[in-house]
Order: C-alpha cells, then structure tokens, then sequence
C-alpha cells in the first residue's frame, strides 16, 4: 500500500519541517491502493462497515446533511479494513517519529475527510487545541490526498511557522461558511505577525504532507464543478502521553478506565516504536478486523 521508500527524508525536508511546521512527500501511496481507498469513501458514508463497528465521528449522512458541508469521520479504522491498512501502518509512523524524534508512536485517531465540489470550509484551526487534556498535549498528524489537489478546489492549506504562535482555544465552528481563515488572523495579531501568509498544497493524488500539531491549516470551499477531494488524516501521538486531570477529550475520554491516566492501546495502538515493538494485533486485524484483537490473549499489550 505504502511506498516506504517515499518517507526517506532529506536533510532539507527535516529542515523545512522545522522551519514551516510541515512537509510534502509526494507519490507515497501506489495506484491500487488509490482506487481501494477510494472505493471506501461512498461505502462508509452509507455506512457499510467491514467491521460492523460504527467510527467515533460520523459528519453527514445522504438525506439527512447539508448537502454542501465538508463531510468527516473520526477513526474509520475502527469501521474499515481498508482504511485501518493505512492508518495502522508503521511506515507512516516511523517517519513520523523521524520527523518528531520521539521514540515511540501511538495512534491517536484518523479523520477522514470528503470535499464534494461546492463543500464549504473546514476553519483554520491547530490540531494540539483538541488535545489540551493530554500530556503532553503533543501531536504529528500525516495527511494524505486521494485526489490531486487544486487551489480553488478546497485543498488544505497551511501558514508557515505559525506552529511557533501560542496553543489557541478549541475552536467552536469548524464548519463554517464565511471567513475561515478569521480566528487564525486573530492569533497571528496576538503572536505580532501582522500579514500572515497562507501556502495551499497543490500535489498529485497518493501524495502525504505531514504537518506539526501546533500549525495553523484548514480548508477553503470547493469552487471547483467536478473535482471531489478526498483525503485522510493519521494523527499521532507519543507512545508515552497520558490523560491529564485537565477536562476535554470528547472522544478519547470514552476510552478511558477510571482512575487510570494510561492510554490503553485497544483503543490507541502502538504503531511504531525505536526498540521493534508494535502493538501485536494490528496486522491480523487489517485482514480480519476485531477478531484479532480479541483471539489473542497478549493482543491487550504492554497496557492492556
Ligand atoms: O482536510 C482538511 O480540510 C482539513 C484537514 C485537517 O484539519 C487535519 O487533517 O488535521
């Protein structure tokens, strides 16, 4: 599915990483897996689900939703094979430790997203505003395009080095239909960056930006008449976060066993780690779903 080859970076891309607070890998995924992921989108939305497991975040649904709004789901991996095959991947997580230098990964949750032509914006926003009731409040998320993507057809866009401007509270209208970029203008003023400059990515389907959890992105309407684009987030945290006594976590908070800071890797999988581990279950799972996970007695890991 993945090309590893594609995640070797440059000197030049882990600078820039640095610098902008993201980078674009180009041509990580090969055609085949293109068109299955593809394939999963009408499927899921119309909630056909391999596992039979409904995903945490379901935004839209035929008949029922705007027709016009961006349409979203939060950890479809739990949902579809296919999907769990590239979210679930240690190759996108080692690269992400790369670029972090954290010596373990742990999935925190995947965002699918489906921009129809004439879908409206997802606000500007910066990812580590959702994850202030971990700690550390850290992550690193690999967003990949099923789709070429194009300016006026709602591609994600990112500011440069807006990863270095103070955490921003959660945002509250993520769809929004005016001004999508407002409450990003307004922290750039309080960061004292008078004109901020937004980059649009523009790159060939099966491409990858990965982008630092504290960077301002989003993305503008589709103007365009026939270009969908479809694309999915891997976000990732460090193998050794915890929950806070801080309050939050809508989602991940469901998956927590009282009393108990400890993120259980049932739920937030270890992908990746320096020393070779890797959650036992994850590659029986993408073929079989939650009967790996359950068969196996040493499935619950190193955390339960
Ligand atoms: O794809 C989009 O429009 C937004 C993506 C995003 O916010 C993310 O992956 O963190």
């Amino acid at each position: 599915m993945i090309c590893p080859e594609a995640f070797a970076f440059s000197d030049d891309q882990l600078s820039k990483f640095e610098s902008d607070g993201f980078v674009v890998l180009e041509n990580v995924l090969d055609g085949e897996s293109l068109d299955a992921l593809r394939a999963t989108f009408p499927r899921i939305f119309a909630g056909d689900f391999d596992t039979g497991v409904y995903p945490d975040e379901w935004h839209w649904r035929e008949g029922m939703s705007l027709p016009d709004a961006t349409r979203h789901m939060g950890n479809a991996w739990k949902s579809d094979l296919t999907i769990a095959s590239l979210v679930l991947s240690a190759d996108v997580a080692a690269a992400a430790a790369r670029l972090m230098n954290w010596r373990d990964i742990r999935l925190g949750q995947d965002t699918i997203w489906w921009k129809p032509p004439a879908a409206k914006p997802i606000k500007l926003h910066q990812d580590t505003s959702f994850l202030d009731f971990l700690d550390p409040p850290k992550t690193v998320t690999c967003w990949v395009t099923l789709d070429d993507t194009k300016r006026d057809a709602g591609t994600i866009e990112y500011v440069p080095g807006s990863h270095h401007w103070p955490v921003a509270p959660l945002p509250r209208d993520f769809h929004i239909a005016e001004d999508y970029r407002a409450g990003m203008r307004l922290a750039a003023e309080a960061a004292g960056v008078a004109r901020p400059e937004t980059v649009k990515i523009e790159v060939p389907a099966g491409s990858a930006v990965f982008h630092a959890g504290e960077i301002w992105h989003g993305s503008g309407a589709n103007h365009s008449d026939d270009r969908t684009r479809r694309s999915i987030g891997i976000h990732m945290l460090r193998g050794d976060v915890r929950f806070s006594e801080r309050p939050g976590g809508y989602i991940y908070r469901r998956y927590q066993i009282a009393g108990d800071p400890e993120l259980k890797e049932s739920f937030f999988p270890i992908l990746w780690s320096a020393n070779g581990y890797r959650t036992p279950w994850l590659d029986d799972y993408c073929r079989v779903g939650f009967a790996a996970r359950n068969a196996d007695p040493s499935s619950a890991g190193r955390a339960a």
